[in-house]
């Protein structure tokens, strides 16, 4: 680092080329995204100027970068009217809307032609103005009514974005810059996050947060909050005029350090808008900061000057809004429904509300400690949300719009469905129906299971036939799907002769099946498709599987102590047993799953390996594979009963263990040795 130089003068000198280096910085990080230096080299720069202005005080101004950490609090902000009014923008909710919008354009112009659009994001945050004089910073307010807004000023010069000397010197001797200030998703996230632990109040949303964060009267808050601004249009501009066209506008910003939003794009005519539009529709949840719509303006600057404006709405702008993904609607009911392995879960009934694009009526409340959490009443006002393709979501109660006459939810002492007892173990968020396959909630649910396409998979057989057949007593266990004649099919609702037929087929095709479907299609709990793999793969048979204890079954890959529990108690239930015996009774089949027919001699059979540590050659699973392939059974840990631990690099606690217990260790190169023996 530098020594502090003898002279005011070079401190001076010096302070002034820190300065230069540090907004060049920034320009680049902030405006270019594009930075040279790492952020250890950057706070060097920053420490080093504060240093040096420590020292020399009377060398301090306004616009140096060490000045944007917060000032002292304010009493109650000013009022500031703006020049030139802000103006506010009307919106499109359809692609009529928008046609309308151009349409009228058009004619307003006399001219049949395309018009040229600029198409940018529509940011929900707060829109300000900023005020530069000779390129400096002079003040910040917000919008307010268009008409007077709050000095902000202090607030903003903390926001790192925003530059409190525009780069270059081409810029307009006065230029007001107009904008939206927000807080990207990330950073919304992280401060919630920190407000969590602190037991602090929450923000909503970003918008609301951003707005929090800007009303600060002690600048030092809003100094951490992490803020940022795009902007998007001129105001005032004295001393020298700017391009003709908006989009170049917005480019000059850029090269005056402004941040302009990089989705920016100009297209010509209202189809390509619209085209616009979808494509950001679909970009839009993966972009790192929330937008409601999308904003189309005139590009031509003397085309909106033809224009103008009627009620402070410019004629030559219009907002197409997405479709809000949050609405206010009624929690009429709360019903509990009872899901294949018993959870009970309470499911909101709403007064239908259009919201991210569809009528919700419905809402899973996922269990009765959410119902708690969201503190939630019947007959309560909720905000829905609904973004992209996720399923809705009760997010909050409106407790100031709560009815006197609002009911407590409560979870049923019986199964709304078979009015078995219900319970509701320690430490677990469901409550569960105990009657199993007694109960028809649970069967259905276990039938849809079974014939998934991921399990036995029959071709056809739909969730609402599943239910008939239930409802109507034709099938009471899995094994009578397998019983049922064309006749009885036929006589669905909605079924004809053919797809009975069709139905009957699939049912035949259906019982050919592999093991880890079948293990899969049983629906033990915590049991999915990658589990049902590892049993076939450890076990091979199911005989096998049906005798593995919970300490046993602890070796096989990715199996813990719960889902272990869940394997062994499903398989000491006499009617589960029953039932497997019953679906093998009417011809579920599959292939043995044979390893010695692919790999001929197996040199290994009988033995017990174990892998440990990373290995060149191979993966841990390629290798486990091949030993299978030879023969062995791979456990994941040692004991007296292994044969052998394949050791590779860094083998921890394995290979001790196998030292102390006198396994044989066989190393990577001993392994690949064996191999070549082996012919494998
Ligand atoms: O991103 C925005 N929220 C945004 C708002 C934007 N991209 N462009 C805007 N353009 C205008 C005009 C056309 C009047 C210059 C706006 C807004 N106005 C605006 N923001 C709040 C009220 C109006």
């Amino acid at each position: 680092m530098t020594q502090t130089p003898l002279f005011p003068q070079d401190a001076e000198q010096e302070i002034q080329s820190l300065r230069d280096q540090i907004n060049e910085h920034n320009h680049r990080y902030y405006a270019l995204d594009d930075p040279e230096i790492t952020d250890s080299a950057y706070d060097r720069l920053m420490n080093r100027l504060k240093a040096l202005e420590a020292e020399h005080p009377e060398l301090i101004t306004s616009e140096s970068p060490t000045q944007r950490v917060g000032a002292a609090p304010l009493a109650a902000f000013g009022q500031i009217r703006h020049e030139r009014p802000m103006l506010s923008l009307d919106n499109a909710f359809n692609e009529e809307d928008l046609n309308d919008f151009d349409r009228k354009v058009r004619e307003r112009l006399g001219n049949a032609d395309s018009i040229e659009y600029a198409c940018e994001p529509k940011l929900d945050g707060i829109a300000v103005s900023l005020l530069y004089e000779n390129g400096r910073l002079i003040r910040g307010a917000t919008r307010g009514d268009g008409t007077t807004g709050e000095n902000i000023t202090l607030n903003v010069r903390t926001i790192p974005s925003i530059p409190l000397q525009l780069a270059g010197n081409d810029w307009p001797a006065r230029l007001e810059v107009r904008g939206e200030i927000f807080m990207p998703k990330a950073g919304f996230e992280k401060l919630n996050v920190r407000a969590k632990a602190r037991d602090e109040k929450v923000f909503v949303n970003p918008r609301n947060a951003a707005a929090g964060s800007l009303r600060q009267l002690d600048s030092k808050v809003t100094a951490k909050r992490p803020l940022d601004m795009y902007c998007y249009s001129a105001g005032i501009v004295e001393g020298d005029t700017l391009p003709a066209k908006h989009a170049d506008t917005l480019e000059r910003f850029k090269d005056w350090g402004l941040r302009i939003n990089p989705e920016l794009r100009v297209v010509q005519g209202a189809k390509a808008c619209i085209e616009y539009f979808a494509r950001m529709s679909e970009k839009r949840a993966g972009l790192p900061y929330e937008i409601d719509g999308i904003v189309f303006k005139v590009n031509e600057l003397a085309l909106q000057d033809r224009l103008g404006f009627v009620a402070r709405a410019p004629r030559w702008a219009i907002a197409h809004k997405f479709p809000a993904q949050e609405e206010m609607t009624i929690l009429k009911d709360v019903e509990f429904q009872v899901g294949r392995t018993g959870a009970i879960t309470p499911v909101a009934r709403l007064q239908p509300v259009f919201v991210g694009g569809v009528t919700v009526s419905n809402a899973t409340l996922h269990n009765m400690d959410e119902v708690a959490r969201l503190g939630l009443k019947i007959g309560d006002t909720v905000v829905v949300h609904r973004a992209g393709d996720v399923i809705p979501k009760v997010v909050r109660a409106v407790e100031s719009k709560r009815p006197a006459d609002a009911r407590d939810i409560q979870l049923p002492d019986t199964c709304p469905v078979c009015d078995s007892e219900v319970e509701r173990d320690e430490g677990e968020a469901a409550a569960r129906c105990t009657g199993g396959l007694y109960c028809s909630a649970q069967r259905k649910e276990a039938i849809k299971h079974f014939t998934a396409r991921k399990a036995v998979d029959v071709d056809g057989l739909g969730d609402k036939l599943v239910d008939q057949f239930v409802e109507k007593g034709l099938v009471n266990t899995l094994s009578d799907l397998y019983k049922l004649s064309a006749d009885q099919v036929a006589g669905m609702e909605r079924m004809g002769k053919k797809s009975a037929i069709n139905l009957i087929n699939a049912l035949e095709i259906s019982k050919k099946t592999t093991l880890d479907r079948f293990i899969y299609g049983l629906g033990i709990r915590e049991v999915g498709e990658a589990t049902a793999q590892s049993l076939v793969s450890y076990y091979q048979e199911l005989d096998a599987i049906k005798a593995a204890t919970t300490e046993e079954l602890l070796d096989v890959d990715d199996v813990g102590p719960i889902v272990a529990a869940h394997i062994e108690t499903f398989f000491r239930q006499p009617h589960n047993l029953e039932i497997i015996d019953e679906l093998l009774a009417v011809g579920i089949h599959w292939d043995k799953v044979d390893i010695a027919e692919s790999a001929g001699e197996q040199p290994l059979a009988g033995e017990i390996w174990v892998l440990t540590g990373s290995m060149h050659s191979m993966t841990r699973d390629e290798g486990k594979a091949i030993l299978q392939q030879l023969g062995a059974k791979v456990t994941g840990s040692v004991s007296a009963k292994t044969n052998a631990l394949l050791a590779g690099e860094k083998a921890g606690s394995k290979l001790t263990k196998a030292q102390k217990l006198g396994v044989r260790v066989v190393t990577e190169d001993e392994f690949t040795e064996l191999r070549t023996e082996w012919g494998i």
